[in-house]
């Protein structure tokens, strides 16, 4: 490969592209209107104007983007995460016109696109899977008679749902009508698709996924978990690994079992799958996300394996340069997404102008940044500026140097989630490690961080008192 278009924006693209470059691959950009000063475009060899800000008309323009890809005679196409990245059509599009896309084949992203299709593809495969049924179901009474056999609360899911949505709790029988119903046309009208399947609540799981990495031979490695349970309304906001939870034996384990979804579906490249795990430590597998990640860092940080790059030689066709024994976990990374939003209103998105943006810096600090000091930050995408991320010999290190970095975290004009980091690094649960998917609800209260708030204004005002009496006395010196 001699060049490759990165069709997405921000941090990610710039990510990406860093890889590119020390491989002595050339880069092209795309950007919309909105987008004509962003850092990524700056980053990049080559950059093409491809619309307007709404991503419909440019970063989500498929044909254009194949085209502008085509003009400037690029090799690949790799879509980041977000936007096109999942889109098996898009995928298909790329191959059809001789460009490779840095991902695996469409009919992966496909099986996986769908979780009833994905639990049919890894059903001979011996994967733990919540108790449940893996067809959609209509029938009401039908499905009242499933709840009851495995038992309330059950879960009724959106076989096209993603990240939660479509998702609903079911306490008894009373309410299993209702809700089906409510699932089913939400269904309908957020996918085209009204397919829902019912399974047991898990009530106070972790979330914890695996990295797994396949090349065009069948080869598959897994690069051990990420746990993501500090999540806020199915959006992570702080990620780690390893996981503090898992004994190497369960993580063998489960990195067999994610390797084997990965095999059921003839992945190739970077791919993630999700597990449950309750309070008992059973895991459940729950879906593959066939991109790579936003919280990809701490693995690299763990394992020291390039993940982008790894992506980039199996999308040549090359033999994956690692075998399973060659991996071990060394020390523990943490990563905090910066987002423009406001953690005392709701996590509202705070956008605006970044009055004043400095980034930490130091040993054991990695950011991964789309921003620069003097930008708007765009209302049309994602409102993430960064990806803050740690590393340390021990978990207490990481910890300790997250602090550290988000207090030499500089951001003023907009309100960002670096204070909501604080409150989580701090937390008694959090650095115990005892927490699941609840943490933020069960103890996330913006008034903490007022409190917090207040006392830091405190201490900055009688730091300012006692430096004025200081220079009063200095002041008065000559006269004494
Ligand atoms: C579940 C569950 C409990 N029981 N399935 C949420 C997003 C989607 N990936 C699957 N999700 C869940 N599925 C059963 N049978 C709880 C969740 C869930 C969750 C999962 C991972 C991370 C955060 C979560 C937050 C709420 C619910």
């Amino acid at each position: 490969m001699k060049k490759i278009l990165v069709a997405n924006r921000g941090e990610i693209a710039i990510r990406v592209m860093k890889t590119a470059k020390k491989m002595g691959i050339q880069t092209v950009a795309v950007y919309s209107t909105v987008d004509r000063n962003a850092p990524h475009v700056k980053f990049a060899d080559e950059a093409v104007l491809i619309g307007e800000a709404p991503s419909n008309q440019s970063y989500l323009l498929g044909d254009k983007i194949i085209a502008v890809a085509k003009e400037l005679k690029v090799d690949a196409i790799h879509p980041g995460y977000g936007f096109l990245s999942e889109n098996a059509d898009f995928a298909e599009l790329c191959e059809t016109n001789g460009i490779t896309f840095i991902g695996p084949k469409s009919k992966a992203i496909k099986i996986m696109g769908s979780k009833l299709a994905a639990k049919d593809a890894v059903k001979e495969y011996n994967i733990p899977m919540v108790p449940g049924i893996d067809e959609a179901i209509t029938d009401v009474e039908k499905a009242k008679g499933i709840a009851k056999e495995i038992g309330f609360p059950i879960l009724i899911k959106a076989s096209a749902g993603g990240g939660g949505k479509g998702m609903r709790v079911v306490d008894s029988e009373k309410d299993l009508e209702s809700q089906m119903m409510r699932a089913i046309s939400e269904a309908t009208s957020a996918f085209g698709d009204g397919s829902v399947f019912i399974e047991k609540y898990v009530a106070s799981p972790r979330h914890i996924e695996i990295q797994v990495m396949a090349d065009t031979h069948g080869n598959v490695i897994h690069l051990f978990e990420r746990e993501c349970s500090v999540q806020r309304r199915h959006q992570k906001v702080v990620e780690e690994a390893p996981s503090s939870v898992l004994t190497p034996d369960l993580r063998a384990k489960m990195g067999e079992a994610a390797v084997k979804v990965a095999k059921s579906c003839d992945y190739v490249g970077a791919g993630t799958v999700e597990f449950l795990l309750d309070e008992q430590h059973n895991f459940y597998f729950l879906e593959m996300n066939t991109r790579l990640q936003v919280e990809h860092p701490v693995t690299e940080l763990i394992t020291g394996v390039d993940l982008v790059e790894l992506q980039i030689k199996v999308a040549q066709g090359e033999v994956l340069p690692i075998k399973q024994d060659d991996l071990s976990i060394k020390g523990h990374a943490l990563e905090l997404r910066v987002y423009a939003e406001d953690p005392l209103n709701d996590f509202l998105p705070s956008v605006g102008h970044l009055d004043t943006y400095q980034l930490p810096e130091g040993s054991n600090i990695r950011v991964d940044n789309g921003f620069e000091e003097g930008m708007d930050i765009p209302i049309y995408y994602d409102p993430m500026l960064s990806k803050l991320i740690t590393y340390g010999t021990t978990r207490e290190e990481a910890i300790e140097t997250m602090l550290e970095a988000i207090n030499n975290y500089h951001v003023t004009g907009v309100a960002t989630t670096l204070p909501f980091g604080t409150f989580v690094c701090k937390h008694e649960a959090f650095r115990s490690g005892e927490f699941d998917t609840h943490f933020v609800k069960k103890h996330y209260d913006p008034k903490t961080l007022e409190a917090e708030f207040q006392a830091e204004a405190e201490i900055a005002a009688m730091i300012a008192l006692k430096q004025y009496l200081e220079d009063q006395k200095l002041l008065r010196l000559p006269n004494l």
